[in-house]
């Protein structure tokens, strides 16, 4: 996954029902930034030119991520993942 100022370079990816999704989060903006749902389940941030990793856990279903950095969110740095039917 790719993150900047600010976005991700997808806004929505879809997985199978069951899948083990982890994240390698590569910035290639000037801020900070990470990747989580909540401000207790986030990877750690990832500074400008480097990359960092969030295992996202078992996704049973649609579930929304985002940049939990304090207004990042809103300027557009989320992603849905939806589960596909099985
Ligand atoms: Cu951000």
């Amino acid at each position: 996954m790719l993150l900047w100022d600010f976005d991700f370079n997808e806004d929505v990816i879809e997985v199978g029902p069951g899948t083990e999704l982890s994240f390698i989060l590569h910035n290639i903006g000037d801020s900070q930034h990470n990747l989580g749902r909540s401000e207790d389940d986030v990877s750690d941030r990832v500074k400008s030119g480097e990359t960092g990793h969030y295992d996202a856990g078992v996704i049973e279903h649609d579930t929304i991520f985002y940049c939990v950095v304090p207004g990042h969110r809103d300027l557009g740095m989320e992603l849905t993942v939806k589960v596909a039917a099985s």
